[in-house]
């Protein structure tokens, strides 16, 4: 088992880890920038290390800087929470290289996934459903190119392998903006990130953001934990989730969820994992694959009883799995509302001193956040500041204790969307459930 874990994040997820860390018995060090010596986490870990300036280039993305921190404390592992480093293939190579653990798959893995062409073409020889397309970089053959989007039909999707979170895509409704949509978005991929290779795919229009969490032991074994609703979304950005996906079929969900299953044992996948999927006319279609722990994987703990972020603790130490995927048993409803300090109609981060901060309680409610009143919230960041996170035996009990929980949930000194979030959760479509990945934009532009 891990004896010292450095954690190479901050805020929420910083906290959580080192909260499963402690219920493991692994000591802790928490690496923070110069803006951050007053996160929750720094006080709790039983040694913290400041490795650079605010911004995070010079910190948390400082990777000289993180491994100095490993060699210095005696650390064995790094976990890399979400964002930051945590799909970064040099840095899982470069911990491995210096002899430590990086929790999280191999840094083969990680780079496998990072090119949506050779995830797509991954999991497709592994029978998971992908979306009709190129299955493969477009080439300069514009004859074959232009058959092919006919064959699929308009409107496609053009892609950088780069690519993903909504950035280096177009859409192309004709075959007569086919072309020039190709030349810019290779174009911009390659600027943007340092590859030009597209890919094409069918448009689908009104589709929902349906995700499958998996957990591999990295030697062929591999479970689900059932899937997770994410559509409702601001500029690619989740705002509230929930656990299980509403209304689609078992045979259907148990079906895909099994698929996955088998490709991460093909993969001798490592550690926690995401397919992201588009869900549409009750098929799913494979789009992306996240090799890190996510922002929303509580709402799949509520309903799974399983702590996903001690199991990747557990497994980079060389343990098996703790269940077969027969003892996973999912149960009840959870949702997920990100808090965060943005004003409530700009969206414009909104830093600054917590005045106050109370957490909501009672029973199917959690708060995660490393918020407490008087902290400040640095303006160099995500402005995620808290999740809460309900759960009940249905969805109307865990959308009623979300309701609640919402109301008593204080925040003073910033602002913040607690109240778009408010209304979400009355709001009768999302009420009804299966609301696509469009419902939230047009709300609000409405
Ligand atoms: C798509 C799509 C429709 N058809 N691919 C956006 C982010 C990236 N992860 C993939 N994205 C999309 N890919 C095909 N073939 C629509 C989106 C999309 C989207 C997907 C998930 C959640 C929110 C979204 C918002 C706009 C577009």
């Amino acid at each position: 088992m891990l004896e010292k874990v450095l954690i190479a994040n901050r805020g929420e997820i910083a906290l959580r880890v080192l909260r499963a860390c402690k219920e493991l018995g692994i000591k802790t060090v928490a690496v923070h920038s110069v803006a951050d010596a007053d996160l929750m986490h720094v006080r709790l870990s039983d040694e913290s290390v400041c490795i650079g300036p605010p911004s995070p280039t010079d910190s948390y993305l400082n990777i000289p800087a993180i491994i100095s921190a490993m060699e210095v404390t005696h650390a064995d592992a790094v976990h890399p929470g979400y964002g930051f480093l945590s799909e970064n293939a040099d840095f899982a190579e470069q911990v491995e290289n210096s002899g430590f653990i990086f929790i999280g798959p191999t840094a083969d893995t990680i780079r496998q996934m990072g090119d949506k062409v050779s995830a797509i073409e991954v999991m497709r020889e592994a029978s998971v459903p992908t979306v009709p397309g190129s299955n493969g970089p477009l080439n300069d053959d514009s004859k074959r190119t232009l058959k092919l989007a006919k064959e699929i039909g308009y409107p496609v999707i053009i892609k950088a392998a780069a690519g993903g979170g909504g950035r280096g895509m177009r859409v192309v409704h004709n075959e007569k903006e086919l072309l020039s949509a190709i030349k810019v978005t290779q174009t911009e991929a390659k600027s943007f990130f340092g590859s030009g290779v597209v890919y094409l795919e069918k448009f689908l229009e009104n589709p929902r953001h349906v995700e499958i969490q998996v957990v591999g032991d990295g030697k062929g074994g591999a479970i689900h934990l059932g899937d997770r609703d994410c559509s409702l979304q601001r500029r690619h950005q989740k705002v509230l989730e929930e656990a299980p996906a509403p209304g689609i079929p078992k045979k259907v969900r148990e079906e895909v969820a099994a698929t996955c299953v088998k490709a991460c044992e093909h993969l001798k996948y490592r550690g926690a994992g995401t397919l992201e999927f588009l869900y549409q006319d009750e098929q799913f279609y494979f789009i992306e694959m996240n090799t890190r722990v996510q922002v929303e994987h509580p709402v799949t703990e509520m309903i799974s009883g399983f702590d996903i972020v001690k199991e990747q603790l557990r497994i980079a130490g060389g343990e098996p799995l703790s269940v077969k995927q027969k003892e996973v048993t999912l149960q009840g409803h959870a949702f997920e509302c990100r808090i965060n300090a943005e004003d409530p109609e700009s969206f414009l981060p909104s830093p600054g001193k917590v005045d106050l901060f109370h957490a909501p309680g009672g029973p199917g409610v959690r708060v995660d956040s490393h918020l407490y009143s008087g902290y400040r919230v640095p303006p160099y960041y995500d402005s995620l500041i808290a999740k809460l996170i309900s759960y009940g035996d249905t969805r109307e009990q865990a959308l009623m204790r979300m309701q609640i929980a919402l109301d008593e949930l204080l925040i003073d000194g910033i602002s913040s969307n607690i109240p778009l979030q408010r209304e979400l959760v009355r709001d009768a479509g999302f009420q009804k459930g299966g609301v696509n990945i469009h419902y939230l934009e047009k709300k609000l532009n409405s």
